[in-house]
């Protein structure tokens, strides 16, 4: 394999739109109109949103699948090029259709084909439900690589499960969660392209015989995976990539004679059994029952979506040993991770390679993305599911261990401690199970393992993988995450978007960096009144819907601090909360100073069995009911909780930020992306000195004129390093809490019942741990915390200052698009030669 044919291989095709292309458009509008006019003649109830959303959905289908058609001949001619495959259990897509029309220039078109007396388009669009499948950042950053494939043209497929119910919808009862099935396709999706010819089949359980010194598995279980395409557009190009997602069925129909005793649910037993993979996506911490099927959902994305690229490689290229150059298969977080085993079993046992050639294929193959630091994240099987599911799979992950660790003994002679270390088998010390680690199993099979922001990747090679690394240094490497600008600044911010055309052009849609030219101009007061104003109608945009939905009225001209994110203790919401109960004393206790006035909006969802997440939104709503109906406190502080996260909640609740909270405990949030769309909607940033806010706020300072090491961001408390030490000399957090009588005063009042109509009890599972063990130091960055929320209030009052400082958060945000991201992975993930 010659370097040039592997670096030409991932390149991005021509993004631009072709001039054949242009005079192909008038055609195409008047096609686009006819084929929704039709669709929606066809309908039987008339002119209604869902009805128009329907039909201008199947007419964006039709003309994005005759792109597709384009897309796939122009690559399949471009002999040699490197096709990426993104594997993920999860892609957090949201609404479609503000997208493909953004995307494809037809909002005219779609303004024309809707017919007198139908819903406005706006109202059209806000009737598609939110694809949910995914839990949080890793799902939404699966979305926004597919954004960007399409946009850069890359040859790609991201492969993904087609989930019945995504990520649950969340009711409020009584200031408590209540999880229900998200039923996003009750009425069908118009964005579906179900290709029949796309079947494979994937087996379960079972064993392995030997034929003619060959091993061959014999599943017990038999499903057939079906692909299901969505089309995801290109932005600025007639490319677009896919996201092909598999639905699982039975491999036989009902059983008749059983069906024809009467016996109709043994009849369909099989069925139900096949679609139950299909029926859940599971939320990242879940409970233990269920894992099977987890563990049966991987499995069915793995082996369909490996089968579905040998295929293609082998319809293109005639023979399966070019696969490893021609092919990068990417595996987002250890969800995945069991995809170097079964590309070996394709290889070894359905093709007939040797060893040696299968794995040094599946190892140009294949890369692996780590998205959490976090130990009890790290995905491990027991050895006994593992067999019992996968028998042919385990036997495999042996042998890669085996010559593994017999090249790790010959590397280390004697230290028997780091052979256990690194080993894919956990051999379960003290009386544990044993565990198949699949993250080691990732590593080891992988030619680049990445982290997510320079600080977790620094992070990730000094502790969880620190051994690894010591073993394969240069297999280590950096790519920063970021977000796509079409969706999270275009679509979600028209007014923003159109001031920035307005200040420094159009480009930075397609090329981000240019939003640097701002920052010679924020200090424009001009434009900073500019500024304020579009922000102002953003905030009015919100209250109007936080009035509509929860009743409570807040005052656009008031700060509006956000949190939004899944609620986990390590993202400290609950820091957030004693911030507003110190700040709610302080207001009674003078009612008359000078209060800046401010509105504390949350949203998230807590995994369904994590108790201490759930307090936290109950108290929450505790503490807004309080602090709500306190007529000493009135516009000076409202607290607000919108229900149900999701993408389409973001799009309203980000452009109308003020100020960003990011303020995991330092050293554990990965990255974070929603950071990077508040700072590109201007809002403010306060947050800690963790993951990905670390290289926002060096990305501010570059486009910052004044060099005298100022932050534009509001950075507080400790630094990784320190969390690190202070735990290791005996972290006391009680120490805290007695040298400091705010602290202990709002911790008073929440065990004091002040919040819980009287009831000590409610969140004693909450204050205690802070004051026993606080393992994210809760305690020991209060002060700091409240010091530098001082420091927001103190530039909130001064509206001139405060648009300078928005606008250059603005302006140093260039880096953070995933076109940037992508372009990153393919120089040096998916183009890289493997050298092993
Ligand atoms: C999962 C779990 C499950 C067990 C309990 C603790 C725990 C903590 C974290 C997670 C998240 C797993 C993976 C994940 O979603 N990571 C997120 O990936 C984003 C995209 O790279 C990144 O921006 C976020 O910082 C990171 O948390």
């Amino acid at each position: 394999m010659t370097k040039t044919s592997t670096a030409r291989a991932a390149a991005p095709a021509s993004s631009r739109p072709a001039a054949a292309a242009k005079s192909r458009s008038h055609d195409a509008a008047a096609d686009f109109r006819q084929l929704a006019a039709r669709a929606l003649a066809q309908r039987s109830d008339g002119h209604s949103a869902e009805a128009c959303l329907n039909a201008v959905a199947i007419a964006s289908r039709t003309l994005l699948a005759d792109r597709w058609a384009l897309t796939q001949q122009a690559d399949a001619r471009r002999k040699g090029v490197r096709r990426v495959h993104y594997l993920s259990m999860e892609f957090l897509m949201g609404r479609a259709l503000g997208n493909a029309l953004a995307a494809i220039g037809m909002h005219e078109q779609v303004e024309a084909a809707l017919p007198e007396g139908a819903p406005a388009l706006g109202e059209v669009l806000e009737h598609e439900p939110d694809a949910a499948l995914g839990n949080g950042g890793l799902g939404r950053l699966a979305a926004c690589f597919l954004d960007s494939f399409a946009s850069l043209g890359l040859p790609s497929f991201g492969y993904g499960l087609r989930y019945k119910h995504g990520m649950f919808a969340q009711h409020i009862q009584d200031g408590r969660q209540v999880e229900q099935p998200d039923e996003w396709l009750r009425h069908g999706s118009a964005w579906e392209l179900p290709r029949h010819e796309l079947r494979y089949p994937v087996g379960f359980g079972g064993t392995v015989v030997n034929e003619g010194g060959q091993r061959r598995w014999v599943p017990a279980q038999a499903v057939v995976a079906q692909a299901v395409d969505f089309i995801v557009p290109g932005h600025g190009t007639e490319r677009v990539s896919t996201l092909r997602q598999w639905q699982a069925e039975a491999a036989r129909p009902i059983d008749f004679p059983t069906f024809c005793r009467g016996e109709f649910a043994s009849a369909g037993a099989h069925l139900q059994e096949a679609e139950a993979l299909n029926w859940v996506l599971y939320p990242d911490d879940s409970t233990p029952a269920g894992r099977e099927l987890r563990l049966k959902q991987e499995f069915l994305l793995v082996s369909a979506s490996l089968q579905d690229t040998l295929a293609r490689h082998l319809r293109e290229f005639g023979d399966v040993h070019s696969y490893g150059r021609l092919n990068a298969v990417h595996l987002n977080d250890t969800h995945p991770a069991m995809a170097p085993a079964e590309l070996m079993r394709l290889l070894l046992d359905e093709h007939g390679l040797g060893w040696d050639e299968a794995w040094k294929i599946t190892s140009q193959a294949v890369s692996y993305t780590n998205h959490t630091l976090m130990p009890e994240a790290l995905e491990t099987w027991p050895v006994s599911l593992f067999e019992a599911l996968l028998p042919r799979h385990l036997e495999i992950v042996y042998e890669i261990n085996r010559r593994f660790l017999d090249e790790v003994r010959a590397r280390f002679p004697g230290d028997d401690a780091m052979a256990a270390r690194v080993s894919l088998i956990d051999e379960g010390a003290h009386g544990g199970e044993r565990r198949v680690r699949m993250a080691a199993l990732a590593i080891v099979a992988s030619h680049k393992v990445n982290g997510v922001s320079a600080l977790h990747s620094r992070l990730m090679v000094e502790t969880i993988f620190a051994d690894y690394a010591k073993l394969w240094p240069q297999r280590f490497i950096n790519v920063t995450n970021g977000v796509t600008p079409r969706r999270w600044l275009e679509q979600a911010n028209p007014g923003l978007s159109a001031l920035l055309d307005k200040t420094i052009g159009d480009g930075w849609r397609a090329d981000l960096s240019q939003l640097s030219e701002l920052g010679a101009k924020a200090g424009q007061k001009r434009l900073g009144q500019e500024f304020m104003k579009v922000k102002l109608a953003n905030k009015q945009r919100l209250a109007d819907h936080i009035r509509r939905e929860l009743g409570i009225n807040v005052d656009p001209h008031s700060l509006f601090d956000v949190q939004i994110k899944r609620i986990h203790e390590y993202k400290r919401q609950l820091l957030n909360v004693l911030h507003v109960v110190a700040r709610y004393q302080a207001i009674i206790a003078n009612p008359s100073a000078h209060w800046t006035p401010r509105t504390v909006i949350f949203a998230g969802k807590a995994a369904s069995a994590y108790r201490a997440a759930k307090l936290v939104i109950q108290l929450i709503h505790d503490v807004a009911r309080v602090v709500n109906s306190d007529p000493r406190v009135g516009d000076k502080l409202k607290v607000v909780f919108l229900p149900n996260y999701s993408v389409s909640l973001a799009q309203i609740i980000l452009p109308a930020a003020d100020l960003s909270e990011q303020i995991s405990t330092a050293g554990t949030e990965a990255s974070g992306t929603g950071n990077m769309k508040f700072a590109l909607n201007g809002a403010c940033t306060i947050g800690t000195w963790d993951g990905a806010n670390i290289e926002m706020a060096e990305g501010m300072d570059a486009v910052s004129p004044r060099k005298d090491g100022a932050s534009n961001m509001f950075v507080f408390g400790l630094l990784t390093e320190e969390v690190a030490r202070i735990k290791a000399l005996g972290y006391d957090p009680r120490l805290y809490v007695e040298e400091n009588r705010q602290l202990k005063a709002v911790l008073d009042a929440i065990t004091g019942g002040v919040f819980s109509w009287g009831d000590p009890d409610r969140y004693r599972a909450l204050v205690q741990p802070l004051l026993q063990h606080d393992p994210y130091l809760l305690m020991a960055d209060f002060a700091a915390y409240v010091e530098c929320q001082k420091t927001v209030d103190a530039l909130y009052d001064e509206p001139t200052a405060w648009a300078e400082r928005a606008l250059r958060n603005i302006a140093g945000m260039g880096f953070f698009s995933t076109d940037r991201t992508i372009g990153e992975y393919v120089q040096q993930v998916w183009a890289a030669p493997a050298k092993r």
